[in-house]
């Protein structure tokens, strides 16, 4: 690696400050989610050589408080002449009786297989065990598109595992396991099958990434990346019941309507019971424009599942970020004037926290404008169409750079008619995760180039909107 590398990084105006990522080069999916003995371990795919996908490690942090980080060695490195030779890919960490173990997917040869590995000095360094990989095949006769990617649980004292597959002409699946051992498993049948022919609710592709299955609120949640053709498209959730070791779906539904800026989420759940997950939030820039800043790819920040009433997952960020928040703005109630933006003078930045409520017109639109230019040439709109029933980021205008994504994020939200729209937005430079009403999330990317692209306003189209209040802060970095 070049010296300088993190310096050129931390000189990127586009790099976020309160978002986890390493120093420099590549960042993908969240791994071996787990806190032990009290303290977040938080692994993650992660090239040391470079800012692109190749030669995947585990980079590994750890933190008290899910917000403040610290860089640990890294975890997993591949090993030649062994099954990870060619990239530790995704996996999960589990308490095997007080063994910090990972399950993980050794890519070797453009094939992945399950592999573990332990660790003896608290989760520091890791042993990769001698019978490696643990499943040396996929189920015969099977015909998968692909098979990689591990979630693991104990029930009744019994250990299962879902791989993550997609057979043929079918559709994407997670393929269900049990060991007593985690080192001996028993292929038992899918969890659950997807249909890449069916587009409603929502489409699933025809393989699932990263599958992650856990128990939230009464319900049973089958997390997917949705994945077809070598493109990563979703995360999604399927929502139902768990019985006789599958998943009977009831509700399913994108996890993050940024699409694949929240990819490849993991959960785990912390000591105070809460199911908690992280996303990869990944560029909207070329990859020349990533070589050249020497870094990619970030964490989402922490966010809190819970199961609303309509039965679908919501994503709240934790409310230990809350420690980030530095100087203090309120905005008291006024009335937003259709068709003319309404600059927020005393808030402005490119790293905000935001949370504001507004009343939209009967069918009219309304919204909160970022990362906007003193001329308005650069602007990133967060909206609720009241008609159309939908909360939009819309990226148009977010950047001069026309290498930049810029399309628009569109997120079903149906507001009732005593309820004003509550957004809670994070501002992290080039990342916006922004979550609506307690029931949606759009994460996205954004490259202004302008410097004076620090502006906040307010917007009302089709009838005037009233600003109930604004709270904004500064981030800590
Ligand atoms: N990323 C990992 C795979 C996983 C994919 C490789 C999802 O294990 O399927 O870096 O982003």
């Amino acid at each position: 690696m070049e010296t300088n590398v993190p310096q050129r990084a931390a000189a990127d105006p586009h790099r976020p400050c309160f978002h986890f990522l390493p120093p420099a080069n590549w960042l993908n999916d969240p791994n071996g989610l787990i806190q032990w003995n009290g303290e977040y371990h938080l692994f993650y795919q992660y090239n040391p050589h470079g800012p692109f996908h190749g030669t995947i490690h585990w980079g590994h942090a750890v933190s008290a408080d899910l917000v403040h980080w610290r860089h640990l060695p890294i975890a997993l490195a591949p090993d030649p002449g062994t099954a990870d030779e060619d990239g530790c890919w995704s996996g999960v960490a589990i308490d095997d009786d007080g063994v910090p173990t990972l399950i993980y997917s050794g890519n070797r040869n453009g094939a992945q297989r399950a592999c573990l590995a332990t660790s003896a000095d608290g989760l520091l360094t890791w042993q990769k065990d001698a019978g490696n990989p643990v499943i040396a095949e996929p189920p015969p006769d099977m015909h998968l598109v692909a098979y990689r990617d591990h979630s693991v649980w104990r029930e009744d004292g019994v250990w299962y595992q879902l791989i993550g597959a997609g057979i043929e002409s079918q559709g994407g699946t997670a393929l269900l396991y049990r060991s007593a051992d985690l080192r001996e498993w028993e292929y038992l049948h899918p969890l659950l099958m997807g249909d890449v022919h069916r587009y409603t609710p929502i489409w699933t592709g025809s393989m699932w990434e990263c599958p992650d299955f856990f128990a939230l609120d009464g319900r049973h949640v089958l997390s997917i990346s949705v994945w077809d053709n070598d493109h990563l498209h979703y995360s999604a959730a399927m929502v139902g019941s768990y019985r006789d070791q599958r998943l009977v779906p009831e509700v399913e539904h994108k996890l993050d309507y940024g699409d694949r800026y929240f990819y490849a989420p993991q959960s785990f759940s912390d000591a105070e019971g809460r199911r908690i997950m992280f996303g990869w939030v990944q560029e909207g820039r070329s990859a020349e424009a990533q070589l050249a800043c020497g870094w990619s790819g970030v964490m989402s920040l922490p966010r809190v599942l819970t199961l609303g009433p309509d039965g679908r997952v919501g994503m709240q960020p934790a409310p230990e970020l809350a420690a980030l928040r530095a100087e203090h703005t309120h905005t008291p109630a006024i009335d937003i004037p259709a068709g003319q933006p309404v600059v927020v003078a005393d808030v402005s930045g490119d790293t905000l926290e935001l949370v504001v409520e507004l009343v939209p017109a009967r069918a009219g639109r309304c919204g909160i404008v970022v990362r906007r230019s003193s001329d308005g040439a650069e602007q990133t709109l967060i909206t609720y169409d009241a008609a159309l029933h939908q909360l939009i980021v819309d990226r148009t205008h977010a950047s001069l750079d026309v290498a930049t994504d810029r399309n628009l994020h569109v997120a079903p939200l149906t507001l009732r008619s005593d309820e004003p729209l509550r957004l809670h937005i994070f501002l992290d430079r080039s990342v916006l995760e922004v979550f609506a009403n307690e029931r949606i999330s759009i994460t996205s990317r954004i490259y202004p180039t302008r410097a004076d692209s620090v502006g906040v306003a307010l917007l009302a189209e089709h009838g005037e909107a009233r600003l109930n209040v604004l709270d904004a802060w500064q981030m800590r970095a």
